[in-house]
């Protein structure tokens, strides 16, 4: 109740803030950036998604935390093109809360009306939990943000209750594989095989992969073997403040 009654403040007090990821290229350019949610709390400093997100979820916090990335990150989009720093795209976390939500087509077009972002520079990353349920309207609503030219990433590919026949019927343009299968990459066979498999069905589906988790050169150099040619992970950055991360991509140039 008390962190709940902290959080209803930090909307009032602007306690939110959207920090950046860079996703690289084999050629060491900023393809994409992930944005993801910090609390800037008073006293306990920035805080990340796992210490509130759950507590959030209990009540309607979540719906009007969803709301405040989705309307930053585009803010921030747009910001970016028009002062000529720009991505591919800028990949924001879509929860299945969101995607269930009946009106959520209608959300992202308000937002992106009352933002000017371009809806082509977006890519939506959701896990594939979301279609253990309702997977008819889930499909639907992807199917409607795609129209609009909002992409689509698969997250922590591999992980969860997939089924491939989602990859058929729903169109994503990215897979990404999760960081649990580079960790070993260096030392469990098995977790070589999936990384090869996923970048072998991307390349056939014409999907693009991108590995998350990397943390070292070595893991980069048998993912850079087996083809995979995008990257994300603490090898290259953390997640950064917006001010760090325009410095982190300046210096890349
Ligand atoms: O930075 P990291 O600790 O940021 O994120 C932890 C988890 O929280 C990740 O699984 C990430 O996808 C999720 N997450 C981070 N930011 C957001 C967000 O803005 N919305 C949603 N739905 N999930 C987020
Ligand atoms: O679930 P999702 O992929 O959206 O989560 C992104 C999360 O991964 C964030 O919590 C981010 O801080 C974390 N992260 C980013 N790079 C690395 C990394 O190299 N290693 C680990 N363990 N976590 C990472
Ligand atoms: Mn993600
Ligand atoms: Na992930």
């Amino acid at each position: 109740i008390k962190i709940e009654s902290q959080l209803r403040t930090a909307f009032q007090q602007n306690q939110f803030e959207l920090y950046f990821q860079p996703q690289l290229c084999a050629d060491g350019r900023c393809e994409g950036v992930e944005a993801l949610i910090r609390w800037r709390h008073p006293q306990r400093g920035l805080l990340a998604p796992s210490a509130f997100i759950g507590i959030a979820e209990q009540s309607d916090l979540i719906v009007m935390i969803d709301r405040w990335v989705m309307k930053a990150a585009c803010l921030q989009l747009k910001a970016w093109r028009d002062s000529g720093f720009s991505h591919e795209y800028l990949a924001v976390n879509v929860s299945s809360r969101q995607l269930r939500q009946e009106d959520f087509v209608e959300q992202v077009e308000d937002i992106l009306a009352e933002t000017g972002a371009d809806p082509r520079a977006l890519m939506f990353e959701i896990t594939e939990n979301i279609f253990i349920d309702k997977v008819e309207q889930a499909g639907k609503t992807i199917r409607c943000l795609n129209d609009l030219g909002i992409r689509f990433s698969l997250d922590n590919f591999g992980t969860g209750y997939s089924s491939l026949c989602y990859l058929k019927k729903m169109p994503f343009h990215q897979l990404k594989i999760d960081r649990q299968f580079v960790a070993d990459i260096l030392t469990d066979g098995n977790d070589v095989a999936i990384v090869e498999i996923i970048i072998a069905m991307a390349n056939k589906l014409n999907m693009q992969v991108i590995a998350e988790g990397v943390q070292t050169q070595t893991q980069l150099d048998v993912l850079l073997d087996k083809g995979c040619r995008l990257y994300q992970g603490y090898y290259f950055s953390p997640p950064l403040s917006v001010e760090d991360f325009v410095g982190y991509v300046e210096k890349l140039r």
